[in-house]
C-alpha cells in the first residue's frame, strides 16, 4: 500500500513518477449518492451484461448531469490543473470500470493515450476516482512508475482474451517488479499520466470494485479532432482563451446544457 504524500509532493510525484494519489477528496455522502446512481444504472442493464465497461456515464446515464457535474467539480479540476501545470482544462471522456466480486476482469498492462483516436498532445491524464474501496484483493489499479518518461508509444499486442481490453504492451519481469498497487478508499483518487504503463488483476475477492475514470487534457496544448473522437469535448475550466469551436463550454459553474451533446458512442458499449 502506498503512503499518502504531502500535498506539495503530488506535483513532483506526478511529473517524475507519472502518478499521484489524493486521499478523501470526495465526501462519503457524495460517494454514496454516486453509488446509488451507479446501482440504478446497473439495475437497468441486462443481467448478463459485463460491468467493466460502462462508458461515458456523463453522456449515457439517465442522470448524466450528475456525472457531468462531477467532471467539472472544482476539487477534481484543481487537482488535475496542478498536475498538468495548466489553468484551462477539457474533459474528453469518462468510464465506469466496475469489477463484480469473483468475476471482475483484469486489464493487461497498457497505456491510455494510444487508445484515443483524434487526440493530439501529451498533456493528458486520467483521474481514477474510487467509488468502492479498491485494493489488491479486488483488483485495484497498478502502475509502473516512470514508464511515461519521454512519452513512448508502445506497440499494442493482442491478448489471448479473457481480459477487458484485448490488448497489452510488452513488460519485462524487472519492470513488473517495480509496479505499485494503488490502493484507495472510496472518495480517494489517483491521477496518472496517459503514457504510464498500468493495468489491474482480476477481482478474486467477494467485494465489488468500482472506479470512475475521467480523462482530462490541457486545453491549450491538446487538440481533439471531434469527428474522430465521436463524442463531445467539454471545456471545463479556464479563462476561455483556448476554447475551440465545437467544444461545449461548461466552465464557471453555470447551468449545464439541456442535453449531453451529439455523440456516436453507443450506450455502455465495450471500450
Ligand atoms: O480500473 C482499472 O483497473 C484500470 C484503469 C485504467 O486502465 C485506466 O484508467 O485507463
Amino acid at each position: 500500500m502506498i503512503e499518502q504524500p504531502s500535498a506539495n509532493e503530488d506535483s513532483r510525484l506526478y511529473s517524475e513518477e507519472g502518478y499521484c494519489v489524493q486521499r478523501r477528496v470526495i465526501a462519503p455522502s457524495e460517494i454514496a449518492s454516486l453509488r446509488r446512481s451507479l446501482d440504478r444504472m446497473i439495475e437497468e442493464l441486462p443481467e448478463d451484461r459485463r460491468l467493466e465497461s460502462l462508458v461515458e456515464p456523463h453522456i449515457h446515464a439517465a442522470d448524466w448531469e450528475t456525472w457531468l457535474e462531477l467532471g467539472r467539480d472544482e476539487r477534481l479540476l484543481s487537482a488535475t490543473g496542478e498536475m498538468l501545470g495548466c489553468e484551462e482544462l477539457i474533459l474528453m471522456s469518462t468510464h465506469l470500470i466496475v469489477k463484480p466480486p469473483g468475476v471482475g476482469l483484469a486489464l493487461c498492462w497498457h497505456q491510455d493515450n494510444t487508445y484515443w483516436p483524434g487526440v493530439s498532445g501529451v498533456d493528458v491524464c486520467t483521474v481514477w476516482l474510487a467509488l468502492d474501496d479498491s485494493d489488491i484483493a479486488n483488483g485495484c489499479m497498478k502502475v509502473i512508475p516512470r514508464t511515461q518518461d519521454g512519452n513512448p508509444e508502445l506497440e499494442m499486442i493482442p491478448t489471448d482474451g479473457g481480459d477487458l481490453l484485448g490488448v497489452r504492451v510488452e513488460v519485462t519481469e524487472e519492470m513488473e517488479s517495480a509496479a505499485v498497487a494503488i490502493e484507495l478508499e472510496a472518495g480517494d483518487l489517483s491521477i496518472h499520466d496517459s503514457y504510464i504503463i498500468h493495468g489491474s488483476d482480476r477481482n478474486e475477492s467477494d467485494r465489488r470494485r468500482a472506479g470512475l475514470t475521467l480523462r482530462y487534457a490541457n486545453a491549450a496544448t491538446v487538440k481533439v479532432d471531434l469527428e474522430k473522437h465521436g463524442k463531445p469535448v467539454y471545456y471545463v475550466g479556464g479563462c476561455g482563451d483556448s476554447l475551440v469551436e465545437g467544444q461545449r463550454d461548461i466552465s464557471g459553474g453555470g447551468p449545464l446544457p439541456d442535453d449531453p451533446g451529439v455523440h456516436r458512442s453507443r450506450r455502455f458499449e465495450n471500450r
